[in-house]
This record gives structure tokens, C-alpha cells and sequence, in this order.
């Protein structure tokens, strides 16, 4: 028997763990964290070690799939890409390029491989629609984040005094961090701030504010009427570095604590106490949660509150607050776009900043433009990476797109409830069968980190590399010469121009260190924005017609905003919040993960539950406006009254059926996942 170990990293989500995988002739049969890797430090979640279960799930996709007169058929690949590269043309033919859409997930936009070979096939096809995750997941603060300062910076908490974690719950969607924050509690008496309807685990201990969801814009202004009151403001970095803080005066002057105690649940005296620990306890920064606050329908300005809330304490560009990293140097293999994506018109500063163009159109108006041809009409997919009609909101009416295209293509390891509505689909192998790149850390750790994604194993079954499989379609479509790689390695070569980078990146196993993060930039050179500082007031929001300022505005469904559907819908649903054992809509069929978390639960306070006769664990319907959902209720002192907690990613049970998009940000057409007006029965 041979026995082998090899370093690679997790891509099951975002945060690309390190892992020793261990194989005995050449069979995946553990896999553990990796110590040595600097930024997972040995962590590994129920996921990660359960990796051989879903590598050799019996549910993956074995052979390309073709829907022929409504049944499924398994076809050789040939037959596959023909007939893909067929319907495409045909597509092509009779609208345009640009009626074509490329449609990416989470995975689809973290893993460079993916991600690239979507892009680029996009371009060389001739659309410029790459829809994807961009507008519900990640964009919306590194939007925010680059309007104020510029650029992007990140929290940088290892070297925090004080960390607010704002909507985020480390313990279910970012492990390592739970463990450094836990690390720092115990050793350096770290303050914590955590503000969240749910008193997570981090919270037991720490100060919790449990506020009323969608309503963080309220205390954040508070916060930032307290800090001016009391002079607790970084007077010579805001005098020296920022613009708009004489407006930012008279913009809180009517936000105080008192006010904003009516509006979030949260007694004044919490609110000042928070914002006098957070201007006097430094470095600090505030770790928020990553859509938490951006799902909502002014999200957007969310976001930008808080980069408010960080710049005048001047926890800015300094170890411990939020810095910014060095960019990985890549080679761009995207092609630019000839025409405009769905939505570019109307979310302009969504999709270019400054003169900078976003490669990806708005996502949540892929309905309109399949199903009502508006701005123009969308009539065929190709999804990859990603189940939109159970992640993504208003699933019934993305359901009824996907269903009504003229041709719809699935790029997946498993047969998705997007591959069921599919004329063809296409079977990916998974990470552990590829090559390829690991980067992320920079963009979602503020590390500026790489190292080679080394394959583990041999592609299961007649499964392919994403890469493959585009370059295999753009060949039968004419357009081979855009993807003349021919293996993970030259594809590789393709993202890292030959040089010391490549160099080093191949003789550091364990993976490498290409920059250091960047502090006290703003002392050294201009920042990207049109003032060349900090921007509290921002111009551009201005001449767009947005405020330059954040405003606080109500969810839009809420007690106070639409008072007569909260009569019918006493309680709030909030939606998605992560847990260890699943990605979104992924593992379910991992008979580990699954004996560990069986079925979604409604997390509900028992003094609600009480009052419409709801017992733990009883079947409940939770209903909103747009649609009804049965599942089993948890109740648990832990989730603040009033409101109903519902995980996503079931798609027997999705909550997304609840989520409607009448009330997007006009910013960045984020829908509000976070604070929708909701009813509980017992069933
Ligand atoms: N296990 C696992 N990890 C994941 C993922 C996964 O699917 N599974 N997905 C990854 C991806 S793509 C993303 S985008 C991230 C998401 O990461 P986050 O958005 O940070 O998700 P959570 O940590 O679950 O935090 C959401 C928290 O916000 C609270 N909350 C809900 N509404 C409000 C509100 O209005 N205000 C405030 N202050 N709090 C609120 C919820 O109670 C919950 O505890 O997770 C990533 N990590
Ligand atoms: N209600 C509610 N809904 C939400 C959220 C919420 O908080 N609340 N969060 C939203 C967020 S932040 C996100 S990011 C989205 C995520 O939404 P999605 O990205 O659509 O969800 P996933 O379940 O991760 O789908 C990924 C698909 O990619 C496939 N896959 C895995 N590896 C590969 C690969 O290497 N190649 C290919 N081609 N396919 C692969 C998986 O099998 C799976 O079918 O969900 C969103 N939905
Ligand atoms: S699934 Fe778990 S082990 Fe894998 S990258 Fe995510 S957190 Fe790390
Ligand atoms: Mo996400």
C-alpha cells in the first residue's frame, strides 16, 4: 500500500484553510488543517475534514447530461459541447452576443480558475454579461470602502485593542477567526462589541447589543453623535487626512442615542458606552459581518457608515485598525467589454467607479431581462459555480427565468436544483482535482499571501476542469485561439507571468508572503479618491443623486416604515446566517455533515414562540408577503423577541421563497435578506 500526504488548501469557501490531505494508493481518506500555513494556522472546519465524503459523493455528476424531449440522458462530451456550441450559435444568430449570460457563484467568483475561464469565455463569446454573487455577497463594502478611502482596506484584528464584530458570527462562517479572537480575549484582555440580534457565542461573555435587525445605520450615526459630543474624535488625522467632517457635524446632530434607542432596541446608555470603548480603546476595528449589513436596501451607505465610524477615530491605515494590502500581480486574461451589462445604466456607480468598469452586470436583474426582455432581452446561460435558484432572492421568480430561457447550460460537480432545469449539463471536477492558484487572503484577509493549489487526486469519473470545459465549447464555437492552454499547469503559467513571483511561489510549498500590508499610506501619497483624502462626504454620491452623507432609512419592511403590513406581520425574518457544516446550498448529501445539522431549524425566542402557541421543535409555517415556508422550530433565549432566525441554502426548505426584490438598493441592487417583516403558526 502507498501512503501519501499532500499540502494544498480548501476551496470549499472562501477562506482557502490550509490542509495536509492524506492518500493511501492514491484514495483521498483525510484530510487535516495545516499549522504551518500563516493564515489558517492549523484551523479546519466539519467541512474540510469531511472533504472525502464529498469528493466521492455517489451524487456527483459522472458524464455530461443532455434533457432530450424531457428526459436526461448521459452523452460523451463531444455530444455535450456540440450541442451546447450549437444552441449557442443559434442564440447568437437570431438576437445577439450580449442575449447570452454567464452566470457565476461564490465559488465562481473565489476560485481564480473559475472565475477567469467564465470571464474570459464571456468576452471572447462577445457578452458583457458575467452576472454573479458580486451584487448580494462581497461589492457592496469594497464599493463603500473605495469611496471614502480610495481604495480597500480590511480589518486587521491581530494587533486590535478592541474589535467590533457588526452582524458577524465568526464561530459559524469564519472559523480562524473565532479562534483568534478567543486567543486575544484570553491573553491581552481584548474589548469586544459584539451588535447582533442573536447573542452568538462570541457574545456570552463580551458586551452584546442586540439590535433590531436592519437598523445598524441608526446606532452607527449615534455612535458618531457621541464621539463629536464627547471629543473623542482623532482631531489631527480627521483635520489632516479627511474631507466633509464640518458637514459630518450638523449631519448627527440629531442622531443621538436617545433617538436612536427608539429605532434599535438598544438602550442610550449601551450606545454611548459602545462608542466611547471603540474612540478610546486602540487600534480598533470593526469586523463586519459580510452581508449583514450590505442586504438591505440601503446597504450601500451601511457599509460607508462604518468606514465613517473607523476614519474619524482615525483607526485607519495603522496595525490593528483596517489597512490595505499590495494587489497579487496577475496577468489579466479578461477581454474588455464592447457593450453594457444588464443594469449598467441604472446602477452606475456599481458598475464604474471612477472610470474603472465592473466586469459583471447586476444579477438580480437577470428575471427582468429574461422574462421581460428589459434593457434587452437575455435568452440564454451558462451558470457555473453556482444554484441561483436556491441562493439567490425571489427564488420563485429566478426559478421562472431559468426556466424560460431559449437555452440553459450547468457547469457543476453535482447536479444542482439550476442543473434540473438545464438543457444540458456539464460535470466540473472539484478543487481536490485540479491545480491551480490560491490568492484570496489578500482580498478577504488583508494578508497579502498566495501559494499553488496542489491537485490531490485524479478527476472523478469522465468529470473536467472548469478550464477544460470553456476552452473545449470556445474551440467548437471558432474561438480556440483565446484558450490555448492545454493543462492545469499552463493554465497556471497563464495567471503568473514567468519571474521571481512564479519563482518563488513554486519553491514555497507551504505557500508565501508576496507583499506587506501597507501602513500610513495616507501620509505618504495621495488615495484614489477625487480629493486625494478620506472622503466622510463624498462628492461622487453627490452628483449621482445619493447622499453624500449616509442617511438612516428604515428597512423597507418594518414597524415603522410600512406599519399596516406589520399589523399582518408582526416579527422579523432575518435569513442566511452560516453554520460550520454547510456552504450555502452544497453538502447536503455528506452524511457527516448532515447527522450533525439534519434540517433547517427557525430560531425563535420562547417568549414569541409563546404567543402563538409554538413549541420547540414543532413544525412551524413562516410566512411573508411573498411566500410561505414549513420547517421545525429551535427556540432559544438567544435570538432577541420578535424575531425568526431561518438559515438558507435548503432547497426543500428555502428561504429564499420569503425574499422578494421590490426594494433594492438603488446603489447597488442589493435585495434585503436581512429584515423582512414576517408570521409564525404552528402546523
Ligand atoms: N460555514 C459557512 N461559512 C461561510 C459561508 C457558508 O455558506 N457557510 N459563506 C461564506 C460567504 S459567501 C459569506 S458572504 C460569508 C457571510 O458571512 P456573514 O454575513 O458574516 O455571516 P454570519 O457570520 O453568519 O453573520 C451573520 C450574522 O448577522 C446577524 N444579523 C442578521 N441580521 C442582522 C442585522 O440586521 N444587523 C446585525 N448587526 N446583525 C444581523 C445574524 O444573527 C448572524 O449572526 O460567510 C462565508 N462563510
Ligand atoms: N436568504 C439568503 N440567501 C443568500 C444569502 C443570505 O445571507 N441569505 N447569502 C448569499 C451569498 S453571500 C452568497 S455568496 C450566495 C451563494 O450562492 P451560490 O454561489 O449560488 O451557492 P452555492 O451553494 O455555493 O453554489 C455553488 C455551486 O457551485 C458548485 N461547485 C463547487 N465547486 C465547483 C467547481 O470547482 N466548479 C464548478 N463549476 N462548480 C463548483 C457547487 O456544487 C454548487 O452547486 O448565496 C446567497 N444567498
Ligand atoms: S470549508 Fe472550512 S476548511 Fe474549507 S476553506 Fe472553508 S472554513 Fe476552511
Ligand atoms: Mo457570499
Amino acid at each position: 500500500m502507498s501512503v501519501k500526504t499532500i499540502i494544498s488548501d480548501c476551496m470549499l469557501c472562501v477562506w482557502d484553510c490550509g490542509i495536509k490531505a492524506h492518500l493511501e494508493d492514491g484514495r483521498l481518506i483525510k484530510v487535516e488543517g495545516l499549522p504551518e500555513h500563516p493564515v489558517s494556522r492549523g484551523y479546519i472546519c466539519p467541512r474540510g475534514e469531511a472533504l472525502p465524503d464529498y469528493v466521492y459523493s455517489s451524487n456527483r455528476l459522472r458524464t455530461p447530461m443532455l434533457r432530450e424531449k424531457g428526459y436526461w440522458q448521459r452523452v460523451n462530451w463531444d455530444t455535450a459541447l456540440d450541442y451546447c456550441a450549437e444552441k449557442l450559435t443559434r442564440v447568437k444568430e437570431k438576437y445577439d452576443a450580449k442575449s447570452l449570460a454567464v452566470f457565476c457563484g461564490s465559488v465562481g467568483v473565489e476560485n481564480i480558475e473559475v472565475a477567469t475561464f467564465a470571464r474570459r469565455f464571456k468576452g471572447a463569446f462577445g457578452t458583457p454579461n458575467l452576472l454573479s454573487v458580486e451584487n448580494i455577497c462581497y461589492r457592496a463594502r469594497i464599493l463603500a470602502r473605495q469611496l471614502t478611502f480610495g481604495r480597500y482596506p480590511l480589518d486587521d484584528p491581530k494587533d486590535s485593542r478592541c474589535i467590533v464584530l457588526w452582524g458577524h458570527n465568526p464561530d459559524g462562517s469564519k472559523g480562524m477567526l473565532g479562534e483568534l479572537i478567543r486567543e486575544k480575549l484570553a491573553k491581552e484582555g481584548l474589548k469586544l462589541i459584539v451588535i447582533n440580534p442573536k447573542r452568538i457565542p462570541l457574545a456570552e461573555e463580551t458586551f452584546h447589543l442586540p439590535i433590531r435587525p436592519g437598523t445598524d445605520m441608526a446606532l452607527a450615526l449615534a455612535m458618531i453623535n457621541v464621539i463629536i459630543k464627547e471629543d473623542l474624535y482623532d482631531h489631527d488625522f480627521v483635520k489632516e487626512y479627511t474631507v466633509g467632517f464640518d458637514e459630518l457635524v450638523k449631519h448627527v446632530e440629531n442622531y443621538t442615542p436617545e433617538w436612536a434607542q427608539e429605532i434599535t432596541w438598544l438602550p442610550a446608555s449601551d450606545i454611548i458606552t459602545a462608542a466611547r470603548m471603540f474612540a478610546q480603546v486602540k487600534p480598533g476595528c470593526i469586523i463586519q459581518g459580510i452581508n449583514s449589513l450590505d442586504q438591505h436596501r440601503n446597504g450601500l451607505q451601511n457599509s460607508r457608515i462604518l468606514s465613517i465610524l473607523q476614519a474619524i477615530t482615525g483607526n485607519v491605515f495603522k496595525p490593528g485598525s483596517w489597512v490595505t494590502v499590495p494587489r497579487i500581480p496577475l496577468t489579466n486574461l479578461s477581454f474588455k467589454d464592447q457593450e453594457k451589462p444588464i443594469g449598467a445604466d441604472d446602477f452606475p456607480v456599481f458598475s464604474s467607479l471612477w472610470g474603472r468598469q465592473a466586469p459583471f452586470g447586476i444579477a438580480t436583474l437577470f428575471p427582468e431581462a429574461v422574462l421581460e426582455g428589459k434593457p434587452y432581452p437575455v435568452r440564454a446561460c451558462i451558470v457555473t459555480a453556482a444554484n441561483p435558484v436556491v441562493s439567490f432572492p425571489a427564488a420563485g421568480l429566478f426559478k421562472k427565468a431559468f426556466a424560460g430561457l431559449d437555452f440553459l447550460a450547468v457547469i457543476d460537480p453535482f447536479f444542482s436544483e439550476t442543473a434540473e432545469l438545464a438543457d444540458v449539463v456539464l460535470p466540473a471536477c472539484t478543487f481536490l482535482e485540479k491545480g491551480g492558484l490560491s490568492y484570496v487572503y489578500g482580498v478577504v484577509f488583508g494578508e497579502p499571501f498566495a501559494m499553488l493549489h496542489h491537485k490531490v487526486i485524479e478527476p472523478i469519473s469522465d468529470s473536467w476542469p472548469d478550464w477544460k470545459i470553456w476552452s473545449e465549447l470556445a474551440r467548437r464555437l471558432g474561438l480556440g485561439e483565446y484558450f490555448p492552454w492545454q493543462s492545469d499547469e499552463e493554465v497556471m503559467d497563464a495567471f503568473i507571468e514567468p519571474g521571481d513571483f512564479k519563482d518563488q511561489l513554486k519553491a514555497s510549498p507551504l505557500g508565501t508572503y508576496y507583499g506587506e500590508k501597507q501602513y500610513n499610506v495616507h501620509e505618504k501619497k495621495k488615495l484614489g479618491t477625487p480629493s486625494g483624502i478620506i472622503e466622510l462626504y463624498s462628492q461622487t454620491l453627490k452628483d449621482y443623486g445619493y447622499d453624500p452623507i449616509p442617511v438612516y432609512m428604515e428597512p423597507y419592511q418594518s414597524p415603522v416604515n410600512t406599519p399596516e403590513l406589520y399589523q399582518k406581520y408582526p416579527l422579523i425574518l432575518i435569513s442566511g446566517e452560516r453554520r460550520q457544516e454547510y456552504t450555502h446550498t452544497q453538502q447536503r448529501h455528506v452524511p457527516v455533515l448532515r447527522n450533525s445539522n439534519r434540517e433547517p431549524l427557525a430560531e425563535i425566542h420562547p417568549a414569541t414562540a409563546s404567543q402563538y402557541g409554538v413549541l420547540d421543535y414543532s413544525m412551524i409555517r413562516v410566512e411573508t408577503k411573498s411566500g410561505s415556508m414549513k420547517l421545525r422550530a429551535c427556540l432559544t433565549e438567544k435570538i432577541a423577541p420578535g424575531v425568526v432566525s431561518v438559515p438558507h441554502g435548503w432547497a426543500d426548505a428555502n428561504v429564499n421563497l420569503l425574499v422578494d426584490m421590490e426594494a433594492i438598493d438603488p446603489i447597488t441592487a442589493y435585495p434585503d435578506f436581512k429584515a423582512v417583516l414576517c408570521r409564525i403558526e404552528s402546523v
